[in-house]
């Protein structure tokens, strides 16, 4: 199966769902042998809950499950990064217009053109290197025949460095702790709302703690979040030393056998030494009360702010073990390439990404959900016209559409 078809077939999502529903209405998929034959069937009809096939217990079944929730993650990627999608879109499908051999002055143009959209000056030579090399090992002409690659690429170099996982580090059985650190404003305090969410929703004994005792106001919209969520706050006055608030949110979310403990923490311009060297206090005096935590230290970005954001990352990593990234307001950016900067050049996964400022808006990051977000409409458009031997012979990924199988 090609590339885009997987990705389609994986995450084809609402609207279309919605549009397909009018015209098939009787066509519902509850029949297995109609299920199995969807492979053949280009124009798949996405399943939704209530078409899904229940047991006589009213259970769901996995693949079901499984079916609708990347589906409902394709969707939730696709509004997300639309900004983003517009803009990549419209500037591939111009190049393309533009130039319309494979030659030098393509892949110098598109060079351009990626390093605009933030993806960041070496992963851009690598992608584009990598590219010109396959164009000439498949013999590719058309530009148009390079749509596909260019998708699969960008995939295919965010998996290259497996070291790292997008995977949290919880385990059941032990007080979790997440660290929340970064600059002034990035969304820290709304991403601990919304993450304490998503765990309660999981089933997980959630508390958080106020630890940005500087910023008038921090404390009280901690706990705003905590009371919007139903999850216990634990706070002292303003101006309190945070690594005391750490201190005393440990012991009691020990007490009460919480599950995971999310820190907040002021904002820190990464220039400032006295606030970074807060930072190491605080870490420490978790790390005296539980051997190895915190569990994740969590730097949050925020991707409007581009190549800043890279600069913020690196000087948090000098100080802090920092050991995944939040990259917030995805959907406020049209240069969504920045995730690729990020994980290629600082070698730290992005572990969530905000898609808005809704309470399910915070997403975990997949590089499959995020390309399919970024090119939705090329792929719904182009998975039909493409020969599928060319792409079924080079393509690395699984049906899974992982690369390792791990996923
Ligand atoms: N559109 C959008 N807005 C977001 C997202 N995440 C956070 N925000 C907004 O960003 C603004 C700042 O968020 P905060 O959570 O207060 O940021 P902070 O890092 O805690 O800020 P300080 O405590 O001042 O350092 C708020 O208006 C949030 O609603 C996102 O993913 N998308
Ligand atoms: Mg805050």
């Amino acid at each position: 199966m090609s590339f885009f078809k997987r990705l389609k077939n994986k995450f084809s999502g609402a609207e279309q769902q919605e549009e397909q529903e009018q015209n098939q209405l009787d066509n519902t998929l509850t029949d297995e042998s109609e299920v199995e034959s969807t492979e053949e069937q280009p124009k798949k009809k996405p399943k939704k809950l209530k078409e899904a096939d229940f047991d006589e217990d009213g259970m769901i079944s996995i693949e079901d499950f499984e079916e609708i929730e990347a589906q409902q993650l394709g969707a939730k990627f696709k509004a997300g990064l639309e900004k983003s999608r517009q803009n990549f879109q419209e500037q591939l499908n111009n190049l393309i217009a533009r130039y319309r051999k494979v030659d030098e002055d393509f892949f110098e143009a598109l060079e351009e053109m990626l390093i605009t959209a933030d993806v960041g000056f070496n992963t851009v030579m690598q992608l584009v290197d990598e590219l010109r090399e396959e164009a000439r090992r498949r013999n590719i002409q058309e530009t148009a025949d390079l749509r596909e690659v260019i998708v699969e690429k960008i995939v295919e170099i965010y998996h290259q460095d497996s070291e790292h996982s997008e995977v949290m580090n919880l385990e059941d059985d032990r007080l979790n702790v997440i660290l929340m650190v970064g600059v002034n404003g990035v969304g820290k305090t709304t991403t601990i709302g919304k993450l304490a969410h998503r765990y309660q929703s999981e089933g997980k004994k959630v508390m958080l703690a106020a630890g940005d005792t500087f910023r008038a106001g921090a404390i009280e919209q901690l706990k705003v979040w905590g009371e919007r969520v139903g999850v216990e706050v634990v706070s002292q006055a303003e101006g309190s030393d945070p690594a005391a608030v750490m201190y005393d949110a440990i012991n009691a979310a020990k007490n009460k056998g919480v599950d995971i403990l999310i820190c907040d923490t002021a904002g820190r311009l990464q220039n400032k030494s006295n606030l970074m060297n807060e930072l190491e206090k605080v870490k420490r005096v978790i790390g005296r009360s539980i051997p190895d935590a915190p569990h994740e230290v969590l730097l949050c970005l925020d991707a409007t702010t581009g190549q800043n954001a890279l600069s913020q990352a690196s000087s948090f990593k000098d100080v802090t073990n920092v050991t995944g990234i939040v990259l917030t307001k995805l959907d406020g950016t049209a240069k969504g390439g920045i995730v690729l900067a990020i994980r290629n050049e600082l070698h730290i996964p992005v572990k969530y990404v905000g898609l808005g400022e809704k309470l399910d808006d915070l997403q975990p990051f997949n590089p499959e959900s995020y390309v399919y977000g970024l090119f939705a409409d090329m792929i719904e458009e182009n998975v039909d016209e493409l020969p599928e031997e060319a792409t079924d012979e080079s393509s690395t990924l699984d049906e899974e559409g992982s690369t390792d199988g791990s996923k």
